[in-house]
């Protein structure tokens, strides 16, 4: 077996063995590069209603065998009931419905309020993971690949006001080399069944794990989206506004921005502007300050349409290795999170939510990565509101085959290669790029892009991946944020073939665990080797992004062994150690917030068990300490 240092070790077997087969996956690419139409995410205003189509659905799996979705044209077969949102993996007592790969199908009756007649009206899901296709009776109308960004249909000229439809909702799970996460579909050598494997360390959870909604907009003049960029002059805050409206507007657009208070502070008018608050109150980690951006259209003094955007007012700038919040240097404490909990799997809830939001509080935790796709846009706007400083993610997580090479010991096939991640796989993440900033970009939380999540940044092809990759998220994001990747072990700084192309290091690294195992005296050299060979060769910030160890919660240790809440705590000291030592470094995530659900293997009972706290949100040993540590760190102890 290979030696990898500072390697994770997955708990899955990836595809050493070869590479996929070209999937028999028909794919409508005409569907999946269309930009949603209506970007804005749906809200109840004076002008617009929203019906919530969470709840009790039918469900069925399609079946076995299809490799592309039959058209759902009649009612489900009576029998299962689905809650939404939540992954259906968990949910049925089913092993069939646990493993399946394929189609799946969802389907509820849906009326369109009989008041709708004067509107336009659509069906928004704001995810399907990793394939959705919108039926409406009979008719497919709509169809998106990427399992974590909303898209949507408008039924308008389908059904009418007052009627009753069939909504079904078709969801694959499926992933391939050419997908985001990418994946192979393996058939097993003797009963020949379907397997999905993949390269990334958490549990391939799909169906409908967010909200799905049936809402309307103005029929003919209507806001599609607004972006606003947020920068400060002296005492006064400039929101320099684009809104983009449906092609029939007439009407003029109105701005007006008001205070916490419900003051306005600001008016503007136009489709492109500036609008200035005078003595801004700036949003702040840990003190956040909102603003109302409304935006109206006007026609004949009658207020068409109308929308607001929550716009709080900061700045974000790298600086030689500083990384600075309303220009000044912010440290990030915090942790990469999963979406993911019991029963539920990566199901959207509430309790969930603002639980895990009153820990981050608890430990002195002022931000977290969206390890390792985005999250439910309620999340955003969560941690926009309480002040919590987001390191924002696509789902481009395993995108190195090295690793399930060092894993088998055989020779790893090359990552970047027409039979692994290709062209194709490049278009798909671009997509995924695209679609992540178009929803997430007025979010004061998000302070960068995370593009990918530990590619093999190492291999030859690297560089040609991704440099245009990294100029897709520049060009995508109209406030210029900066734009990392998060590196993998393997590819040290002696190795790495893309770091210049990005703004600050953010590095996972598991010296201790994965390598040096028990050792923390080796590790503590070993990390310190690294970090300085980083510091020699980039002038730029560093992020330690990762670094955490299995524990089992309960399991005690005179020794501080692995596995221990002893060692947990002992490792997470020793990091902290070295990182205090380096000016370079301004700011420590551990992996992981809380024990997560991945694929079952030899390497993970139960699954990845590296939280701080359990899957039921229990805080291990290790807590106590970080909370101790970063309460001091951010000032408010
Ligand atoms: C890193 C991955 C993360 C894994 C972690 C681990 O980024 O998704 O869960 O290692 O092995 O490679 O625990």
């Amino acid at each position: 077996m290979k030696v990898l240092i500072g390697l994770s070790l997955l708990s899955f077997v990836a595809p050493s063995l070869a590479f996929p087969a070209a999937q028999n996956y028909a794919r409508n690419d005409a569907a999946h590069q269309h930009p949603l139409h209506i970007q804005l995410k749906p809200k109840n205003t004076a002008t617009r209603e929203l019906v919530s189509l969470d709840g009790l659905w039918d469900f069925a799996l399609a079946q076995e065998g299809n490799d592309t979705a039959t058209p759902w044209t009649s009612r489900l077969p009576k029998g299962l009931e689905i809650p939404v949102p939540a992954s259906y993996n968990d949910i049925f007592i089913d092993r069939k419905i646990h493993d399946h790969v394929g189609w799946v199908y969802y389907q509820r009756e849906v009326i369109v309020p009989r008041g709708w007649s004067d509107e336009r009206y659509l069906i928004r899901i704001e995810a399907a993971t990793h394939e959705g296709r919108i039926y409406v009776n009979d008719e497919l109308v709509a169809e998106h690949v990427g399992g974590y960004t909303p898209f949507e249909a408008d039924i308008t000229s389908l059904v009418s006001a007052g009627e009753k439809f069939r909504l079904t909702i078709a969801v694959n799970n499926e992933l391939t080399h050419e997908t985001i996460p990418p994946g192979n579909i393996e058939i097993t050598e003797f009963t020949g069944k379907r397997v999905q494997r993949y390269q990334h360390d958490f549990y391939n959870y799909a169906g409908l794990a967010r909200s799905v909604w049936l809402y309307s907009v103005p029929r003919e003049q209507y806001i599609r989206d607004v972006v606003a960029v947020t920068g400060v002059d002296g005492a006064a805050g400039l929101i320099n506004y684009t809104v983009t409206t449906s092609e029939g507007t007439t009407g003029d657009i109105r701005i007006t921005v008001l205070d916490e208070d419900g003051t306005t502070v600001a008016e503007a008018s136009g489709a492109h502007g500036i609008a200035r608050i005078n003595s801004v109150k700036l949003w702040q980690p840990g003190a956040a300050y909102l603003y109302q951006f409304v935006v109206d259209i006007v026609d004949s003094d009658t207020v068409i349409d109308t929308y607001s955007v929550a716009v709080g007012i900061r700045t974000v700038k790298v600086s030689g290795r500083q990384f600075l919040i309303n220009d000044k240097p912010f440290y990030f404490t915090g942790f990469g999170k999963h979406e993911d909990s019991a029963i539920r799997g990566k199901g959207h809830d509430q309790a969930y939510l603002v639980h895990d939001f009153q820990l981050l509080d608890w430990i002195g935790a002022n931000s977290f990565r969206t390890s390792h796709y985005p999250y439910a846009e309620e999340v955003m706007e969560f941690a926009d509101r309480h002040g919590i400083v987001v390191i924002d993610e696509t789902p481009a997580v395993g995108l190195a085959y090295s690793i399930g090479g060092g894993v088998s010991g055989g020779d790893p096939p090359p990552t970047f290669s027409p039979e692994g991640i290709n062209n194709n796989t490049r278009r798909a993440h671009a997509q995924a790029i695209r679609e992540l900033i178009a929803r997430d970009k007025n979010h004061a939380s998000v302070v960068m892009w995370s593009i990918a999540n530990e590619p093999a940044s190492n291999e030859e092809g690297a560089r040609e991946y991704f440099a245009p990759l990294a100029q897709v998220a520049r060009d995508a994001d109209p406030a210029h944020r900066p734009v990392v990747f998060v590196n993998l072990g393997l590819a040290t700084y002696k190795v790495d073939r893309i770091t210049d192309l990005f703004d600050l290091i953010c590095l996972n690294r598991y010296f201790g665990w994965y390598s040096e195992t028990g050792d923390l005296e080796e590790a503590e050299a070993a990390l310190e080797e690294e970090l300085k060979g980083w510091e020699k060769k980039f002038e730029k910030p560093i992020i330690f992004t990762e670094y955490g160890a299995d524990t089992m919660a309960g399991l005690h240790s005179v020794f501080a062994l692995p596995w221990s809440e002893e060692y947990q705590t002992e490792f997470l000291d020793m990091y902290h150690r070295v990182f205090d030592r380096h000016d370079s470094v301004i700011g420590e995530q551990v992996w992981n917030f809380a024990d997560f659900q991945t694929n079952m293997g030899i390497n993970r009972v139960d699954g990845n068990k590296k939280g701080v706290f359990t899957r039921d949100r229990k805080p291990k040993a290790s807590a106590h300490n970080l909370r101790a540590r970063w309460r001091k760190l951010i000032g408010v102890e």
